[in-house]
């Protein structure tokens, strides 16, 4: 049995595979907003934040894990547990003081992790990838490169706003007391491998390169752009390592307190969208993955070494080696969800039944579909752009959202110079079947789903498998397979329809 955790935006997930067998054996999530309301949450960020910054509750992801591993003991039997690996939404940072270490080693079964670890915080929240606030940082790290493709050329990325080495650097200008006593900075996928292990664990290349501080070409931090993010960045960094290597024993707490093996191991972490390159299968080129979580993301494994021009794609490092690429889109959930609210809708109206009240196409009718600042393309919209009137019935709206949306991805993906093939859809909004025929159309590309929702949790367990000697293809055969009756085929009478909708979509982009 290995077990996957997944600490993403609004929930921390496990699922526990048996390879014996082939199966999950179980799975349960913790809601951050419902289920830890006190931390004031209830999309997993402290709402309100000034100026671009969005903030987390390190302490509430501490809460989570004590929670869910709690759930998880009672219902099943963690000592059956051979290894644990886990993922973590990207560039999202914790700092930590010299205490940390210490506490890691004597964590105590019979107190909340919280208790003992949050002592150690020198910055009460941390920044997630949702965060704009770094554009200052960003153009003095490009600068101090000598443009931003020099930063691109090194790191896989441009100077980006939410990427760690960006919010490194404001956390340094802003709190230069509080950088001084912060002795080790963590991913959150580290953070929690970290307290699994008892001890700072290291970076992997997938999550570590969300940072623009790892040279994708020596696979080591690169001074230059440590240098130009903050002073003695390197002795607070863990080093940077390949994600399939075991990080250690599992902390004797853990073995106390929720009856795992004492012989379990903790593999490295890695980033949600690296471990869901693992759980939905795609780990060589050829097909890709769109996640529809909180942000939508589109990514795959590269078979070459290209860059997005525009800076909007990333290139991060494959935890089955060589490299994917990935473009994330902020307003994916968020903005389903504010049009679903504004307009006193359910799932449904997003759905096959709401869907086949309007055409494809839309008859021309589109929306830039950012309900809040944008990151592909970058847009500082605080609302949505419509070629049609703001009236314009329910319908015809959620459509045009929709497909504003799926033609943006189709658009801010080509860079990558590779058609998809087949695509596989996870995340939360995964499972609605008019989205999922939506895709395949404006993709043209057949569309495949898993009976797991979360591809993120299952990556992380199977990586742990992989950690521990198992084969990488025979696992995500067993285990990366389409649910029965899940696959789209798209109406290939729709590309032309689609063809001409991107152009509009494209012409109401060049407006604004
Ligand atoms: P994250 O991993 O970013 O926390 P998830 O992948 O768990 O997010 O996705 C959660 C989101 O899925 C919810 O916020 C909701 O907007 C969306 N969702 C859930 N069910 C549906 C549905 N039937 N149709 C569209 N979206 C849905
Ligand atoms: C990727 C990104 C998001 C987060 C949260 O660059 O910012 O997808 O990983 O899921």
């Amino acid at each position: 049995m290995f077990l996957g955790l997944d600490s993403s935006t609004q929930s921390l997930s496990a699922v526990i595979i048996d390879t014996d067998t082939g199966t999950i054996a179980h799975e349960d999530s913790v809601n951050f907003g419902a289920e830890l309301p006190h931390y004031g949450s209830p999309s997993g960020f402290i709402p309100g934040g000034v100026a671009g910054e969005v903030h987390a509750d390190p302490r509430m992801w501490i809460e989570a894990l004590d929670l869910l591993l709690s759930r998880v003991g009672k219902a099943f039997d963690l000592s059956q547990v051979t290894a644990i690996a886990c993922s973590g939404q990207q560039h999202g940072s914790v700092y930590l003081d010299d205490s940390f270490s210490d506490r890691l080693a004597a964590l105590d079964p019979a107190q909340p992790l919280v208790d003992q670890l949050a002592p150690a915080l020198t910055r009460a929240t941390s920044p997630i990838w949702m965060d704009t606030s770094t554009g200052e940082d960003c153009a003095a790290i490009a600068a101090s490169l000598g443009g931003n493709e020099e930063v691109c050329r090194r790191s896989g990325s441009v100077a980006v706003e939410r990427f760690t080495g960006p919010q490194i650097r404001r956390f340094h200008r802003l709190d230069p007391a509080g950088y001084e006593r912060t002795r080790i900075i963590h991913l959150v996928s580290s953070f929690i491998g970290s307290i699994l292990a008892g001890k700072n664990i290291a970076i992997d290349h997938g999550d570590g390169a969300g940072m623009n501080l790892l040279n994708l070409h020596s696979l080591d931090w690169d001074q230059d752009l440590l240098d130009a993010t903050a002073p003695g960045l390197r002795q607070r960094l863990p080093l940077p390592a390949a994600a399939s290597s075991v990080a250690g024993e599992l902390a004797p707490c853990f073995v106390k307190k929720f009856g795992f093996s004492d012989l379990c191991v903790v593999a490295l972490s890695t980033g949600d969208n690296p471990s869901s390159l693992v759980g939905m299968g795609a780990t060589s080129p050829g097909t890709c993955v769109i996640s529809l979580g909180t942000s939508d993301t589109f990514f795959a494994a590269m078979s070459g070494a290209v860059t997005d021009p525009n800076g909007f794609g990333h290139v991060f490092g494959n935890p089955a080696g060589g490299f994917m690429s990935l473009i994330c889109f902020r307003n994916g959930s968020l903005s389903r969800e504010a049009l679903r609210d504004e307009l006193g809708l359910s799932w449904a109206d997003f759905d096959e039944s709401g869907l086949s009240a309007t055409p494809a196409g839309n008859k021309g009718q589109v929306m830039l579909p950012f309900y809040g600042p944008e990151i592909t393309p970058r847009l500082d919209f605080t609302g949505p752009v419509r070629n049609f009137p703001v009236d314009a019935p329910s319908a015809v709206q959620v459509r045009a959202l929709l497909e504003g949306q799926f033609l943006n991805m189709r658009l801010h993906s080509q860079w990558i110079g590779e058609k998809p093939t087949l695509i596989r859809l996870t995340g939360g909004a995964s499972k609605n079947d008019g989205i999922a025929r939506l895709i395949a159309n404006i993709f043209q590309a057949p569309v495949e789903r898993f009976a797991v929702a979360n591809g993120a949790a299952l990556g992380a367990a199977i990586r742990a498998a992989h950690a521990c000697g198992a084969d990488l293809a025979s696992l995500t055969a067993a285990f990366c397979r389409p649910a029965e009756n899940s696959r789209i085929e798209p109406d290939t009478s729709l590309a032309a329809t689609y063809d001409a909708a991107l152009g509009h979509f494209q012409a109401l982009l060049a407006d604004h």
